[in-house]
């Protein structure tokens, strides 16, 4: 590798760690980003030559080896070209997986999960029963932290949530154990179908020793052995009734009441068998696994308790930004609560069909508030739905009309970039505007 001439294209976190792990072995490489203030830039070297703008392909095809982050398709016709051109071109989990396969890190257990929804909720809850277990974890990947920023041949378990983006560009990866938790349209405004998003899932069963799949959902489906399933009904892992009440199970053997998991939504059931049927795969003990799934109390801006006021129960789901999140967070409420539902959507849509919410809409019987660039698209769903011109009016409107009993969650079914840094600050927003509510009122 090191005769080798080095691009890496991108400089956000992805960038960074893969320059970090190319300088340690020694090896210079030229960064190049679009954007005119990379995020990157105050993080990086002096000496380490930096290319702000536009790609060029005649200058990318001088190099042979382009490290692209997952943030740009490798489709970009600069790329293309360099690739027609002979450059071969990986992402840094192919780099992280190469080096997993050296001998530093032949004891090293790898877990890889990816999916519509769920990924984060299940890789951190891993993590949490893996740490458990005692066992010396590193835990990253699309959750936030770069999987190379982790490489340290202490560590025993390798946890991975990797997005169809980093899956493009990975082959090697040699996992003990992964998983498709699930799929529904995300990405189209990166893919040029939703079958090409499919396919880039599925190369996470193709470099993994074994296959979790989600009964509930034959996208999910592979034909690659072996392979172990999770889903509602009772066979491997999955769900039986003792005296009318929900278990979690295993071959029908019940593990644990359902009423024992702190987090909300009968999807946060079927995220607790994935992760134990994972954990199994790598040799975590049963009873710690159990001991840390009911400690676990779930992760901010995914159907997050905010407050209660006037008696109406405020939930921040920041974090649905698809069609699937949304249906899961709109099934599972609506059945824990005596007054209606009151529902604010609305974003960057990114090219989904928002015809697929429209059954879920038709459950709802408080207000439907849209906001943001995909507000009319959304809206055009539900005949009473209304369009406002930010959180803070969607907000407001819902306060006006909320009564006792119900229940108001934004759960926007979109990404927040069209008003927002990230789904983060627009979920932080939302906790604001509720909290100011409670305050006004004290
Ligand atoms: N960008 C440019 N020009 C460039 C480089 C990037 O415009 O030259 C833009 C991209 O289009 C994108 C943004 O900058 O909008 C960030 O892209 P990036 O590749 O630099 O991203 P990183 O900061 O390295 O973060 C990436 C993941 N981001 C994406 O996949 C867009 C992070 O997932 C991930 O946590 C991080 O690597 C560590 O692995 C974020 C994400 O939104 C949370 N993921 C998507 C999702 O979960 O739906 C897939
Ligand atoms: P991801 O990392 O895949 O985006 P998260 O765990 O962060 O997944 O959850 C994202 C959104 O999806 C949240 O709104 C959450 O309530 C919802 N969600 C979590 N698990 C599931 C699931 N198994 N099915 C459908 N929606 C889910």
């Amino acid at each position: 590798m090191t005769s080798k001439r080095v691009a890496i294209i991108g400089l956000g976190v992805t960038g960074l760690s893969c320059v970090t792990f190319f300088n340690k072995k020694g090896i210079d490489v030229t960064v190049f980003d679009t954007r005119s203030t990379p995020p990157g830039k105050d993080k990086l070297d002096v000496n380490t030559e930096l290319v702000i703008g536009p790609l060029s392909a005649t200058r990318l095809a001088s190099f042979d080896l382009l490290v692209v982050s997952p943030g740009i398709a490798i489709t970009t016709p600069a790329i293309a070209k360099a690739i027609e051109a002979g450059a071969e071109v990986v992402g840094d989990i192919e780099l992280f997986a190469r080096e997993l396969a050296t001998p530093a890190y032949q004891n090293t257990k790898l877990v890889t999960i990816t999916g519509s929804n769920g990924k984060s909720t299940v890789t951190t809850l891993l993590g949490e029963m893996a740490s458990h277990a005692g066992v010396n974890v590193g835990v990253g990947g699309n959750i936030g932290v770069p999987a190379l920023d982790l490489l340290s041949p202490d560590i025993q378990l390798y946890i991975l949530e990797l997005s169809s983006f980093q899956l493009e560009t990975t082959e090697s990866l040699n996992a003990d154990v992964s998983t498709i938790l699930n799929i529904s349209e995300d990405h189209l405004d990166r893919y040029p179908s939703y079958q090409a998003y499919i396919d880039a899932k599925h190369k996470i069963y193709m470099q993994s020793n074994m296959c979790v799949i989600n009964r509930d959902d034959p996208l999910t489906f592979t034909q690659q052995q072996p392979q172990i399933s999770f889903g509602f009904d009772h066979s491997e892992f999955g769900i039986v009734l003792q005296q009318d009440e929900p278990f979690l199970a295993k071959n029908q053997q019940p593990l644990l009441p359902c009423s024992a998991i702190k987090l909300s939504g009968k999807h946060n059931w079927m995220n607790a068998l994935a992760a134990i049927a994972l954990g199994e795969q790598v040799a975590l003990p049963m009873d710690l696994m159990l001991a840390a799934l009911q400690a676990y109390k779930g992760l901010n801006h995914r159907c997050e308790f905010v407050a209660e006021h006037r008696g109406v129960r405020w939930i921040n789901d920041s974090k649905a930004t698809n069609i699937g999140a949304t249906q899961a967070a709109l099934l599972g409420l609506s059945e824990t609560i005596s007054g209606k539902v009151h529902v604010i959507l609305g974003g960057d849509g990114k090219g989904a069909d928002f015809t697929e919410l429209a059954s879920a809409l038709t459950e709802i019987k408080g207000q439907i508030v849209c906001f943001g660039q995909d507000a009319a698209l959304i809206a055009a769903q539900h005949p009473a739905a209304v369009i406002v011109e930010d959180l803070a009016h969607a907000v407001a409107h819902i306060e006006q009309q909320a009564k006792s009993g119900d229940l108001a969650i934004l759960t926007p079914a979109c990404a927040s970039l069209d008003m927002y840094k990230n789904f983060m600050a627009r979920g932080e927003h939302f906790m604001q505007l509720v909290n100011a509510l409670t305050e006004a009122s004290e």
